[in-house]
């Protein structure tokens, strides 16, 4: 049965989408500007994912997050100034600057780790889970992580433990293994995994998992609602596989922004370059939404273009604060670092 979301839930969904894709294409800039060091990833492609997801949670739950986190936090309302600044290794960062990309950790957002390290977060979010039911917390414990993780042994390890002991963890896998356009659902092989379907793995520790559409916002708010309410109420460990199409800007090591987006391309894609237009026509589901969006009636071209003005705006604003904000002394290096 699918949820009917209210017109400001829609509207506030696509500001968030707008706010992380525009957040990302300004941080490609950046780098490619010479403007801050050091390797990063960006969220574009999996806005419709992260976003209604993350909204589902409440305000004590806790999120694990990976080496594309900073579409996550801001869907869990961060301040862009401070993320940028974190990114930046700037003092007023979530982190003061020393997690940089990687590792930005709101914990005032419930972000208890983010870990580049592939599947590093898995058994931290398990070992949250377990936390939160022996303190009988009620507080659930969300893992979002790509579909290469699940190579990896931790995976397992954690798997198995959540399933034993029935923990309050959603492991959400972000499938961006899909290249091509069309609706990413179904038939969706990994390179590097020979397990087919992904469920197949979760399934196998008798864990429930389920597929979605991550650039599907509705349906991703029918199956993560589904999960967590089977999670709230004491079944245990739930898996999800939102499986999008890859940005064509992510296939390097680098990100690459093929074209920067306007929310105009919602209905207007002449200036796209034909390489990567069946991207933005088919798979982009910033697009598939801002469509729907006019489509069914929720909001004028107008309305649209006035909020990618606000959001372009707040972006502007945060590089401003980032970049005003000092490095840190070197006499604070040590600080933080060892439990007091
Ligand atoms: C343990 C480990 N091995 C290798 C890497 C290098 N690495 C960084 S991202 C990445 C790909 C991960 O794929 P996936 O989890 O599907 O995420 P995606 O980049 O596709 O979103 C790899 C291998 C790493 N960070 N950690
Ligand atoms: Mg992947």
């Amino acid at each position: 049965m699918a949820t009917e979301l209210t017109p400001a839930t829609r509207i506030e969904f696509c500001r968030k989408m707008l706010l992380i894709r525009h957040f990302e294409e300004a941080l490609i800039t950046l780098h490619n500007e010479g403007r801050f060091r050091g390797h990063y990833h960006v969220y574009i492609g999996q806005e419709a994912t992260g976003v209604p997801a993350l909204s589902l949670l409440q305000a004590e739950d806790y999120v694990f997050t990976t080496h594309r986190n900073h579409g996550h936090i801001l869907a869990r309302d961060a301040d862009p100034g401070r993320m940028l600044a974190e990114i930046l290794g700037r003092r007023d960062g979530y982190n003061k600057g020393k997690g940089g990309s990687f590792h930005v950790a709101p914990v005032e957002l419930g972000f208890l780790q983010t870990s580049a390290v592939v599947a590093g977060i898995l058994p931290l979010a398990t070992g949250a889970a377990y936390a939160a039911r022996e303190k009988q917390s009620g507080q659930v414990s969300v893992c979002l992580f790509g579909d290469g993780a699940l190579e990896e042994g931790a995976v397992a390890e954690s798997f198995n433990l959540a399933s034993i002991w029935k923990l309050p963890v959603l492991y959400l896998c972000e499938n961006n293994g899909k290249y091509g356009h069309g609706k990413a659902t179904g038939a969706m092989r990994s390179s590097t995994m020979s397990v087919f379907p992904l469920t197949d793995l979760p399934t196998a520790y008798k864990i429930p998992a389920q597929q979605v559409d991550g650039t599907d916002v509705e349906a991703v708010i029918d199956v993560v609602g589904d999960a967590l309410k089977k999670i709230r109420a004491g079944e245990g460990p739930q898996f999800i596989e939102a499986q999008t199409v890859r940005w064509p800007g992510s296939v390097s090591n680098w990100p690459v922004l093929p074209i920067a987006t306007e929310v105009s391309l919602a209905w207007d894609l002449s200036s796209v370059l034909a390489a990567v237009k069946d991207w933005y026509q088919f798979s982009d589901p910033l697009l598939i939404f801002i469509r729907k969006l006019l489509a069914e009636g929720h909001a004028s071209k107008d309305q649209i273009v006035q909020l990618e003005k606000g959001v372009k705006e707040k972006i502007a604003e945060a590089i401003q604060f980032a970049f005003a904000s000092p490095e840190p002394d070197l006499q604070s290096a040590l600080e933080g670092v060892f439990a007091s």
